[in-house]
């Protein structure tokens, strides 16, 4: 009896404890968040500079000269870091709007494919929480830079959300490194687009609005922007972004150090429901596609991860809207193909391009841009031209295996140990379309129990009986996902 008494003590005297000091149950924690709401407590951080919430609270004082001898400065805006901070009510710090259900009707998402009724009722200064890496607060970048001329094409585009990512770039980034805002107007035929548009930016005299002359699709529409743009850089965005805390230095940085570069922020979501901002699932990953062509996000490979993961990154293929090229690079590269419509392909075009003409494409965890990802697509495609089905693969000696994910796709097909290889309608029934992995680098076919074979001066695959010492049957896997790999085996026994 006395020692359940004596546990039941100790249990309640641990409780009351964890309740007191426990860091995020704690009373601690309702001391802590209203201190840092009211006033913010100032830390020292790395290098002896002042922090509030792990951010600078002034600039290191001088610029540092670096081994390559270039002189590198902090170009954190301190002063709008506080105002922001400062800044309260619906929307702000990134924070999603307390929907209602009357802001959920059809109507508030028809004309954009998100939802304006939030938007409208959002600051066009918002304030969006700095999300970025730790480590980006102590970046240090070059002291001269590059300008640039920042491209915001638009076909019917809100007026909340289209002003926004203007004031988010005017408010975000140094102003000698904006030469210009332009806004390309691609025939819309909105009201509110036309003379309130250019009345309201008559105040904000570094943003110019031209306007194409017919319905021209988003990449002549850019081009029009690019044709005219003054700045060292060019930067293209989407007409419904955000820009987030010091943007642009880190890919103006990159474009210093080899301007055969392009460049592209990490791309944020900002949630067309209620406005929310936030990271992409998985946030920093690469651009890839499929052999549909559809852009997908992979994971960095881990040759490629560095200790530092605020440090850019390569990818292969970028998202399409947010990115930073120097201008005569971009021509050099030829703009992109005048003959594409509308909407789509032409990230993969300038993706391809930039890396067989011997320029690099990256990441920069440190530049983070907020984007509208639509609900769908609010605008009519003129005369119903397809959209992304630009490029088809003509080759098509590749493995493809019969999974879900390409039922209706062609496959490799055998249907014997000593049968030609033929290519045959995706049938997603294993059977003569099962092919295993194997690690002696060898395709095999567990149906005819055979591997795959070549000969490459007839240009022929068949089948042949399993010999790992027969070089013409090890094939070349290149960046295989072993465990993917290794699943598939097992669930195709
Ligand atoms: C993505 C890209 C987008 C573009 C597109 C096509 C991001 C965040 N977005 O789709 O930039 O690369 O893929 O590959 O990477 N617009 C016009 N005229 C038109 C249609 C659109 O000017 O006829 C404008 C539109 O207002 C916007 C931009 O072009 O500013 C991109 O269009 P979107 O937002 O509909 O494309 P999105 O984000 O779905
Ligand atoms: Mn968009």
């Amino acid at each position: 009896m006395r020692r359940k008494e004596k546990r039941l003590l100790q249990f309640a005297g641990l409780l009351i404890a964890a309740l007191l000091f426990l860091p995020n149950v704690g009373l601690w924690s309702l001391y802590r968040d209203r201190v840092f709401e009211n006033s913010p407590e100032i830390v020292e951080g790395p290098g002896g500079i002042p922090q509030i919430q792990g951010v600078n609270v002034r600039p290191q004082k001088d610029a540092q000269v670096g081994r390559d001898g270039m002189r590198r400065k902090d170009w954190h805006d301190y002063e709008a870091i506080r105002r922001d901070a400062a800044r309260s009510g619906n929307g702000e710090q990134g924070k999603p709007f307390p929907l209602t259900d009357t802001d959920r009707v059809d109507q508030a998402y028809r004309e954009n494919g998100f939802n304006i009724y939030v938007s409208d009722r959002i600051s066009l200064n918002r304030s969006v929480a700095d999300i970025r890496h730790p480590n980006c607060k102590q970046k240090l970048y070059g002291e001269k830079l590059p300008n640039t001329s920042i491209i915001i094409p638009f076909h019917n585009e809100g007026w909340s959300s289209l002003l926004r990512t203007v004031h988010s770039v005017l408010n975000r980034s140094p102003p000698e490194l904006i030469a210009e805002v332009i806004l390309v107007d691609d025939f819309s035929d909105k009201e509110h687009l036309k003379g309130s548009l250019e009345e309201y930016m008559v105040r904000l005299p570094k943003v110019r609005i031209l306007r194409t002359k017919k319905r021209e699709g988003l990449i002549r529409t850019r081009l029009l922007g690019a044709a005219a743009a003054n700045g060292e850089v060019i930067t293209f965005l989407d007409s419904h972004c955000e820009a987030n805390i010091n943007w642009l230095p880190p890919l103006l940085d990159r474009i210093a150090d080899n301007r055969k570069s392009i460049v592209c922020p990490m791309i944020d979501v900002i949630d067309h429901d209620n406005f929310g901002y936030e990271t992409q699932a998985g946030d920093a990953m690469r651009g890839a596609f499929d052999w549909e062509m559809y852009y997908k996000r992979i994971p960095i490979p881990s040759e490629l991860t560095k200790d530092d993961s605020s440090e850019p990154f390569e990818s292969p293929v970028m998202a399409g809207g947010l990115f930073a090229v120097d201008r005569k690079w971009f021509w050099e590269l030829g703009g992109y193909d005048t003959g594409l419509e509308i909407w789509g392909g032409e990230q993969y075009e300038i993706s391809f391009k930039v890396w067989m003409c011997g320029g690099r494409m990256e990441d920069i965890p440190c530049s983070r841009v907020g984007h509208i990802y639509r609900k769908y697509v609010p605008y009519k495609v003129p005369g119903g031209v397809s959209l992304a089905r630009v490029f088809t693969f003509g080759w098509r000696e590749d493995i493809r295996v019969g999974g879900p994910m390409h039922t209706k796709k062609v496959c490799f097909d055998a249907i014997s140990h000593n049968s030609p290889v033929t290519l045959y309608d995706c049938h997603g029934l294993k059977g003569n379309q099962l092919w295993r992995y194997r690690k002696d680098k060898s395709l095999y076919h567990p149906i005819s129990n055979s591997c795959i074979d070549s000969n490459p001066t007839e240009r022929k695959v068949f089948m042949n009986t399993c010999d790992p010492s027969v070089p013409s049957q090890q094939w070349l896997f290149e960046k295989t996902n072993t465990t993917i790999l290794e699943t598939f085996n097992r669930n195709s026994n």
